[in-house]
């Protein structure tokens, strides 16, 4: 029934079979995004979070050359704890699938994967997007989600990207974006961004309606759901400025590029603001996994 490539785990097998709700997780934010020992506390929390609300979590990774779709906590630990996990963007999957390897992957590679397994919920922190800088570095995730039917919830663009071009980047690829409970486009530790959503939503079944109506529509591209970091959790504003302008200019400094420039600023921010920005990150991965096992129950629920 599945492609050969794929190791959909059996819970998430089963619920699938049965029509029950499954949202995907992705890895790198275990593997790259967040330091140790939060990583692993936080690959293992989000899972907890998705199962409380009667829905089966699956976190997606590439081990030994397989596409496992739902791992065991040994799995998420291996990721968490390992020296030699790559980070595994779309690209990377023909090239893992002939040779073999281990990786986390993004929200790009995750879409794909959780696509051909047939999930249609997923969550992560914030996606990837237009860098700032004159290089024209655009991450992966943009063009996945302009062709992956997927309900993907998440807290904007990250911070460390160039918010604008990116909201730019989503309406020229035809990407509704929702405002879930908010009027505004998040920008991943901040509830604000100056820029804006398409349409409001104030609850999962109003995501679902959309999403239909996009299907019915074969228009192929994600539903971007964006939900604000709780507000106990947000970063103040000119610490956020500080460490921004901060971490790009050591990025600069240090010449790193592709795939190293997110992890990088993450954790440089994280250092400079004494934790401030990994708290706002935390709370809300936990938050979007929660709002995404609920839009995924809504969305077996009609059917
Ligand atoms: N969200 C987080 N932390 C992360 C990421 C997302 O809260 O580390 C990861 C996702 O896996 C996303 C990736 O796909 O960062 C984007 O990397 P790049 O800019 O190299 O495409
Ligand atoms: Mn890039």
């Amino acid at each position: 029934m599945y492609e050969h490539f794929l190791n959909v785990s059996s819970e998430a097998k089963s619920a699938l079979g049965g029509k029950r709700p499954v949202v995907a997780l992705e890895s790198t934010v275990i593997a790259h995004g967040l330091p140790r020992p939060q990583n692993l506390e936080t690959g293992l929390r989000l899972e907890q979070v998705v199962r409380k609300e009667g829905v089966v979590p699956a976190t997606t990774a590439v081990i030994d050359g397989k596409f496992c779709v739902g791992l065991d906590e040994h799995q998420i630990e291996f990721l968490a704890n390992g020296d030699d996990i790559e980070k595994f963007s779309t690209r990377d999957l023909a090239i893992a699938l002939a040779r073999g390897g281990n990786g986390a992957t993004t929200v790009a590679a995750t879409i794909w994967i959780a696509d051909r397994a047939g999930i249609r919920v997923f969550a992560t922190g914030g996606i990837g997007g237009v860098h700032r800088g004159t290089l024209p570095d655009v991450s992966a995730d943009l063009p996945e989600l302009a062709r992956t039917s997927m309900i993907v919830v998440c807290s904007g663009a990250k911070i460390v990207l160039d918010v604008p071009a990116t909201r730019e980047w989503l309406e020229t690829h035809s990407i509704p974006v929702v405002g879930y409970g908010c009027d505004e486009m998040p920008a991943f530790y901040s509830r604000s961004s100056g820029q804006p959503v398409d349409v409001r939503c104030d609850s999962p079944e109003e995501v679902v309606k959309i999403f239909e109506a996009q299907r019915e529509l074969g228009l192929k591209s994600a539903l971007l759901v964006t939900v604000p970091v709780p507000n106990e959790a947000e970063v103040e504003r000119s610490l956020l400025r500080r460490v921004l302008e901060e971490s790009l200019a050591e990025a600069e400094r240090q010449q790193i590029t592709g795939r190293d420039v997110t992890p990088f600023l993450l954790a440089r921010m994280s250092e400079r603001s004494e934790g401030a920005t990994l708290r706002a990150n935390l709370a809300l991965l936990e938050n979007n996994a929660r709002v995404a096992a609920q839009i995924a129950h809504a969305l077996s629920s009609r059917k």
